[in-house]
């Protein structure tokens, strides 16, 4: 098993970037038949760097994804419930403070809303992102975006 030294952590862009890269070597070192993998992790590297790194959630309704998501960001942020309930698509990226910002169809400006606590941000959140709450997408919502100050989040880069 390949351990990285606690020192190649403070290397720029962090813990994530130090994995990928020593993964990458450690891929081609295997063997020629394995340099591909080791390009795509190198890529991926690279995208991470420059703040491009987008992780996909997907599942099915109702199996847990908010729940998960809620579970990293170490608050309940993301609406959880026993009826379908992610209506747009919804964004988590690092922000200094907490933010919510509501992009529509067909306009490039956003909706903003920083909000007291969890909560109040949780329901403002579910307005937009719920059957409920924006049944059918009627709202017009091309996507949201919640701000968290948690570092395991990707940087805003735009
Ligand atoms: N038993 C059990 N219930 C869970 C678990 N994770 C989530 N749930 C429950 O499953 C239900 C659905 O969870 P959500 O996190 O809203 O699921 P989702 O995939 O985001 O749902 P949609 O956004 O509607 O597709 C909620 O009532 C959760 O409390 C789990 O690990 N075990
Ligand atoms: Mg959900």
């Amino acid at each position: 098993m390949t351990r990285i030294a606690p020192s190649s952590f403070q290397n720029e862009g962090g813990l994530l970037s130090a994995l990928l890269r020593k993964a990458a070597e450690t891929t081609s070192d295997i063997g020629p038949q394995f340099v591909h993998y080791s390009q795509k992790l190198n890529e991926l590297e690279f995208r991470y760097s420059e703040g491009r790194f987008h992780l996909a959630v997907l599942g099915q309704f109702k199996h847990g994804k908010s729940t998960l998501l809620n579970a990293l960001a170490g608050e309940p942020i993301l609406p959880v419930g026993v009826v379908p309930l992610t209506a747009a698509p919804t964004f988590i990226r690092f922000g200094e403070s907490p933010k919510i910002k509501v992009q529509y169809q067909g306009n490039c400006e956003a909706d903003e809303v920083a909000g007291h606590s969890v909560k109040e941000r949780n329901a403002y959140l579910a307005g937009f992102v719920t059957e409920a709450g924006n049944p059918q997408n009627r709202l017009g919502v091309a996507e949201v975006q919640v701000e968290l100050p948690s570092p395991i989040w990707p940087a805003v880069s735009c």
